[in-house]
């Protein structure tokens, strides 16, 4: 945290620095999407941003499709996938309760003409995740609580977004980039196992902060804006360019589609209401180093589909030194989710950000 402050107080210095323009065109509050779309604009020549996102989601409690499913119910019905392998019994005898993920994500959008805005992005993630382990090898007998942690420098993204059209009113781009495999996927933590041991091992898929393949993300976005009023969407869509990393899998094709609209109560102060959904497919392939009597260490445990609400609130400093920076903040929560096999259920995200260009 000392860091960001650090960078966020060096961002801050750099606009008082270039940001004193005063022929810069004044920044509207609604003039980007809300905080948690990403590439939703493109620069004029060139002009420089500066982004950093804070995002943290909540997983708790699991549904098998889209029902609960209690962990009790879990332990007791649901087989494990590796019975039949050494010290794996017939069940599943771990269970997540909940997880936080956190991520810090810093940008940087740079236009070296009015064609076309390069764009990229580096995360540092933070996942934590609680488990309740049942002892032994079968029965409901809780054996006691732990907790994962799965922390790093996740994937590099890098993209071009080009405009296919633009009026007055309305704009259309296209953003086209490659996700690069930068972040761990060999992250390991104690395990307390059903015989009450603990046990350092590689966690599980959702706990890795890198893919570990190179993947392509695609989107075309388009906004417009009327007078006070301002609409968009985006459509993306990222797929594994390999058909598995070095530990032996690849994650799913996902597709995401946001609609938005917002409204600017004054040049400086402007409000968002989002619509999300998202679908994703399950991983493909195994890595053959996890291996454990929990949901989580399955590949099919993963992917699926929600529908998500967000609502925005975003602000843009319009005199003095920070002229022109914007903090926004917006709030999601669930609508309804169907998940492959058994997993967590989502519950909220909050992502707060901060951009200033010049
Ligand atoms: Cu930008």
């Amino acid at each position: 945290m000392k860091i960001i402050g650090q960078l966020i107080i060096m961002l801050l210095f750099t606009c008082k620095v270039n940001g004193g323009d005063q022929n810069h065109p004044t920044v509207h509050a609604d003039s980007h999407a809300p905080i948690g779309v990403m590439g939703d604009h493109l620069h004029k020549k060139n002009e420089w941003m500066f982004s950093y996102r804070f995002m943290r989601m909540e997983m708790a409690d699991n549904i098998q499709g889209s029902d609960n499913i209690s962990s009790e119910d879990i332990v007791t019905t649901v087989p494990n996938r590796f019975f039949g392998q050494p010290m794996m019994p017939p069940t599943l005898r771990v269970v997540p309760q909940s997880m936080t993920s956190e991520m810090h994500m810093f940008g940087i959008m740079f236009a070296p003409n009015d064609d076309i805005t390069w764009m990229a992005m580096l995360n540092v993630i933070d996942k934590t995740m609680q488990h309740l382990t049942f002892a032994g090898g079968k029965g409901k007998t809780p054996l006691g609580q732990f907790t994962s942690n799965s922390s790093g420098v996740g994937d590099f993204k890098l993209s071009a977004l080009t405009s296919l059209y633009q009026d007055d009113l309305h704009k259309i781009h296209i953003n086209m980039g490659l996700s690069f495999p930068t972040g761990a996927t060999n992250n390991t933590d104690e395990v307390l196992t059903p015989m009450n041991m603990y046990v350092e091992q590689r966690l599980p898929y959702g706990m890795q902060v890198g893919t570990g393949t190179l993947d392509l993300m695609s989107a075309v976005t388009y906004s417009a804006h009327l007078d006070k009023l301002n609409l968009g969407g985006q459509i993306n869509y990222t797929m594994p360019l390999e058909s598995k990393n070095d530990q032996g899998y690849r994650m799913g094709d996902s597709f995401l589609a946001t609609f938005w609209g917002g409204y600017a109560m004054s040049p400086k102060l402007s409000t968002s209401l989002r619509l999300i959904y998202r679908n994703s497919d399950k991983i493909k392939g195994l890595d053959s180093h996890i291996i454990a009597p929990v949901a989580t260490a399955d590949p099919n445990n993963y992917g699926g589909n929600n529908m998500s609400l967000a609502l925005g609130i975003n602000y843009v400093l319009q005199t003095g030194m920070f002229k022109g920076q914007r903090v926004a903040l917006e709030y999601q929560s669930v609508l309804r989710q169907k998940v492959n096999g058994i997993q967590l259920k989502m519950s909220d995200m909050l992502s707060i950000g901060y951009q200033v260009s010049f």
